[in-house]
């Protein structure tokens, strides 16, 4: 019976080392203890809350005998000893989905997650579109609904000029730009509108188009 012990450890020691030697993708360091502590960094210390699938190696320092650092998600199941202190490394195939590492003695209290999958795109600004003809000067919405009122943010303008004899220029919220008068063409503007207000209008005197004002409010 002394033996199996000595041959359990020899082992569990081969497949850490050889786990070591193979270590593949972005280190991950998770920490519990000492105290309520747990914690999962990357190696500039960051807390880790997304990562690309594929593999990575997770090197576990358990300070405490009173607590465990247990990592579960998609094809993942691995932890330390609640009793046992000490680093152990676990080479891990990450897929998409949510990872959450807990202690198992203090589930409610020491928990974080993360998730691996490609962050979510963000959001196209929403077009606007300014148009100057010879009479008249309009922004309307990519729906063609006249512009009245915006939430704060980014945005992409496609102008329309259409006349020598005007331009377009929107101004306020943070943002100034312009055709020239004798310009004639489309244009696009990515501008991003603070809260306030603007106006678009021409600077043609003659004839004087009636432009518009538009309130930009949260
Ligand atoms: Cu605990």
């Amino acid at each position: 019976m002394r033996r199996a012990p000595a041959v359990l450890a020899a082992c569990a020691l081969s497949l850490a080392l050889t786990g070591v030697a193979g270590a593949e993708g972005p280190a991950l360091a998770g920490s519990v203890g000492p105290g309520f502590q747990i914690s999962l960094r990357d190696a500039s210390g960051n807390a880790i809350t997304r990562l690309d699938p594929g593999p990575a190696v997770l090197t576990v320092d358990d300070l405490s005998d009173e607590h465990d650092f247990h990592l579960q998600g998609p094809g993942v199941d691995v932890t330390t000893d609640v009793a046992g202190t000490g680093t152990t490394t676990f080479q891990l195939t990450l897929v998409d989905g949510r990872y959450t590492f807990v202690c198992d003695v203090h589930p409610l209290r020491m928990t974080g997650s993360f998730v691996v999958g490609a962050p979510p795109a963000a959001a196209a600004p929403p077009r606007l579109v300014l148009t100057v003809t010879p009479k008249a000067i309009t922004l309307v919405s990519a729906a063609g609904k006249a512009v009245r009122a915006l939430a704060p943010g980014p945005y992409v303008i496609v102008v329309r000029d259409r006349a020598r004899t005007q331009s377009a220029r929107l101004a306020g919220a943070g943002v100034n730009r312009a055709t020239g008068v004798p310009f004639v063409g489309t244009v696009t503007w990515k501008v991003t509108f603070a809260a306030g207000s603007f106006s678009y209008r021409s600077d043609a005197r003659k004839p004087k188009l009636r432009g518009g004002q538009v309130f930009v409010f949260a």
